[in-house]
């Protein structure tokens, strides 16, 4: 009987432990940058305002994800970049030159595999 109660304390430690880590991370992750630059992405049912988006390489850019109808949101997994419209913007530095596909984060409807559109990063 001791020993389990032992146990179960060990466990909440870890588990306080972890919590704790993860949290640090994540703030580790998204240091506080200020962008001069900024980039209105919107979204509608179901398609981005554009079938492409510009940005230059190693220039600070906050991205704001607008909603204008339905409930969709914006995923770039280069960038780690996910908005929605509860966390609706987000500064980010694209660090490499290319085309980045960029698709919708929420599964929205029939259109939602469609929802497809283009970060182009430029030198
Ligand atoms: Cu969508």
């Amino acid at each position: 009987m001791k020993k389990g109660i032992t146990w179960l304390a060990a466990c909440m430690f870890i588990l306080i432990l972890t919590a704790c880590g993860s949290a640090k991370d994540s703030e580790a992750s998204e240091p506080e940058i200020t962008a001069s630059e900024q980039l209105v992405i919107k979204a509608s049912n179901y398609e981005f305002e554009q079938p492409e988006y510009r940005l230059k390489k190693d220039v600070p850019v906050k991205i704001i994800y607008e909603n204008v109808n339905g409930n969709h949101g914006l995923l770039v997994p280069e960038f780690k970049l996910r908005l929605d419209t509860q966390k609706n913007s987000k500064v980010i530095i694209p660090d490499k030159v290319g085309e980045f596909e960029m698709s919708c984060a929420i599964v929205c409807g029939p259109g939602h595999s469609s929802m497809i559109s283009k970060i182009i990063v430029e030198e």
